[in-house]
């Protein structure tokens, strides 16, 4: 045997043996023994012991996927913000998923994961996210892992009260954070009171996922912050914290802070839709735009849209209904029963639980304080269900375990209280570290809770970890909830900074994992099926080079021809058809990010070389024991320069 090969024989023994270990040591352990069928099917609480968690990132745009308990981080997912690793928002196939009525906007701030749901259960199928900053929701494909849309909301400020779902995905919800004129005009801003309002938008969810903004309602002009929609007995309804009724538009930190009681607005969507199919709505000129990523063709396609269906509630009785919350009120979480709607009061000294049925009730009796722009103010006592009394500082959010137990999280006094839904008692408390904002139970916000955990989601960790520089690290603490009192387990660091969580049984997503790209199926107009179909072609200035890579080679990877002046799209088909065989593409001097292909898959980078010489290109990913192999050149001649396309490999 030649002593190459046999070098090259053990180096490849050697890097398999050590991708073995890294693929399934470090996996969380399997538990396909839970007997469930199919994702959607609910397996009761307990039965699973690992589950991804699925963090936003905050302003990194992204989100974090991690396995639990290990806490250990899997991958982040790039959706609102370019990120060169995967070349989202890099390469030419990805660039429209950015576009937006103001243009190509290459990053956000996102802050609530949310799975798709059916019967009120996390199925698996997609996690949306909002974009809070340039008003947008993403989808994300939970069979690849990757951003398979994003649609723009207009005639919104910022879209944090967003996507929180139906019980059957039939819409995810958008609620403006900041109000501004609608539609938006050149006004004083001291003429907050007379020209802002906010916006509720209802984004319909094709059976494909396919998202729609299908019809909005103006709204006076507060501060409209977090959603939870209606289950069970209260489908068909969905409710919105507001704050901000003061309508301040300075300083809100006092002027916002003087009125005792705002705002939860509950929207009876079903009713919204039968007003919709009555033409009961007036049409407004509003630019957005829809961004979808087509799996077949490997190419995000924008679509311009000019029209949304407005509803004003004075125009609409019975659409919408305010419910007086305690202090400028953050979170809205409706508990699995779906009778009780707890609500986080940021100043309030208690958690205060609306009950569904009381204010079905108190609305057929007309018990209102008053009406706001045609909204009816319902009677605080006609409508409690309960108070939760000391509940630490500052209760945000509430997820519930499923066994008849409610979890705050309490920013200013960093912890998590424990209580119990009927007789509103704290039973547990423990703090977190530190100054928790969202906290996650799996499945915590479904009408079947799979409970077991409570991850704190913290801002603050001073002292916890090693310090690294200026900015330290957000965290995440998991903390077991099986028995009567709550056991912190396990702190680990977070990508980005956590708002809201989910996770779910890894069971339900495993099996639905993508492993490839069929190549047959590759409709990319630049893809090619085969190596030799390879091939490099000038238009103009502008050369086409239709390259394919397989362990271990590109073809071509030799290029002249190339002059100073031409624009040169690389479009890479990866030909693999085997698992976790991404290759990369990068090329000397390329003002853009590498690509990275994954099996079956197509990808164009564009470079523009601006000097002769030859440029050396190579896979940036290492793919097997001669992955440093994995290289070619290209040749860039003078401009004017007569040197012809010519191309090869192995000639
Ligand atoms: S937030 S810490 Cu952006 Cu959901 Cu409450
Ligand atoms: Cu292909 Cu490394």
């Amino acid at each position: 045997m030649n002593r190459k090969y046999l070098k090259a024989s053990l180096i490849a023994i050697a890097v398999v043996a050590a991708f073995v270990i890294l693929h399934y040591g470090c996996q969380e352990s399997k538990n396909l023994s839970a007997g469930d069928e199919a994702g959607r099917v609910y397996v009761a609480p307990g039965t699973y012991d690992d589950f991804y968690l699925f963090t936003s990132g905050g302003f990194s745009g992204q989100i974090g996927v991690y396995g639990l308990p290990s806490g250990r981080l899997f991958r982040v997912i790039p959706v609102f913000s370019q990120d060169p690793e995967k070349a989202w928002g890099y390469s030419e196939e990805s660039k429209p998923m950015f576009m937006t009525s103001y243009g190509f906007v290459p990053w956000d701030d996102a802050h609530h994961p949310k799975l798709s749901q059916t019967d009120g259960i996390a199925d698996g199928r997609w996690i949306f996210i909002n974009g809070n900053n340039t008003p947008r929701i993403a989808r994300v494909d939970l069979s690849t892992f990757t951003t398979a849309e994003i649609i723009e909301i207009p005639n919104s400020g910022g879209n944090h009260g967003s996507p929180f779902l139906t019980e059957n995905t039939e819409y995810v919800v958008a609620s403006t954070r900041f109000s501004v004129p609608i539609p938006n005009k050149d006004v004083p801003i001291n003429s907050y009171k007379e020209n802002f309002k906010g916006t509720i938008s209802f984004v319909k969810v094709a059976k494909d996922g396919a998202m729609n903004v299908e019809f909005q309602i103006l709204v006076p002009g507060f501060d409209y912050d977090l959603a939870s929609a209606g289950k069970g007995p209260s489908h068909g309804w969905a409710f919105f914290t507001s704050y901000n009724t003061e309508q301040a538009n300075t300083l809100l930190e006092v002027n916002a802070s003087q009125n005792d009681k705002d705002f939860i607005a509950a929207v009876n969507w079903k009713k919204a839709e039968e007003y919709i199919k009555a033409g009961k709505f007036k049409t407004f000129n509003s630019t957005y735009f829809r961004n979808y990523y087509d799996e077949k063709k490997h190419m995000g396609i924008s679509e311009k849209k000019s029209e949304v269906r407005v509803l004003i509630p004075s125009e609409c009785p019975g659409l919408i209904y305010y419910l007086p919350t305690p202090k400028s009120p953050h979170g809205v979480d409706v508990d699995p029963t779906g009778e009780y709607i707890a609500a986080g009061g940021k100043l309030a000294s208690i958690i205060v639980v609306h009950s569904f049925e009381k204010m079905l009730k108190a609305i057929e009796n007309k018990e209102f304080d008053t009406t706001i722009d045609g909204i009816p103010v319902l009677k605080y006592e006609s409508v409690i269900g309960g108070e939760v009394k000391n509940p630490g500082l500052g209760p945000l959010h509430t997820e519930f375990d499923g066994n008849g137990y409610g979890y705050t999280s309490s920013f200013i006094s960093s912890e998590i209280v424990k209580w119990k839904i009927g007789t509103w008692e704290v039973v547990d408390r423990i703090p977190a570290y530190y100054s928790i904002g969202h906290l996650c139970v799996p499945g915590g916000d479904t009408r079947k809770p799979w409970g077991k955990y409570v991850i704190a989601l913290n801002k603050i960790t001073k002292d916890r970890y090693l310090p690294t520089g200026p900015e330290l690290t957000q965290s995440a603490q998991l903390i077991d909830i099986t028995g009567d009192k709550m056991k912190l387990l396990l702190d680990f660091p977070t990508i980005g900074e956590p708002h809201y969580a989910q996770a779910i049984p890894a069971d339900i997503l495993m099996k639905n994992s993508k492993k490839i790209y069929p190549i047959e199926e590759n409709q990319n107009p630049y893809g090619i099926k085969a190596e030799k179909d390879s091939r490099v072609e000038r238009d103009g200035n502008v050369v086409h080079v239709y390259m394919s890579q397989i362990r271990t080679h590109f073809a071509p990877d030799n290029i002249e021809g190339i002059k100073v002046g031409d624009v040169v799209y690389f479009h890479v088909t990866n030909l693999e058809q085997d698992w976790d065989i991404p290759h990369g593409f990068a090329v000397k001097g390329l003002q853009n990010s590498e690509l990275l292909i994954m099996p079956g898959a197509t990808e164009t980078v564009v470079w523009t070389p601006q000097n002769e010489g030859v440029y050396p290109f190579y896979c940036t990913d290492f793919c097997s024991a001669l992955h440093q192999e994995m290289q070619g050149y290209i040749r860039v001649s003078p401009r004017g320069s007569n040197v012809q396309i010519s191309y090869g490999t192995g000639k």
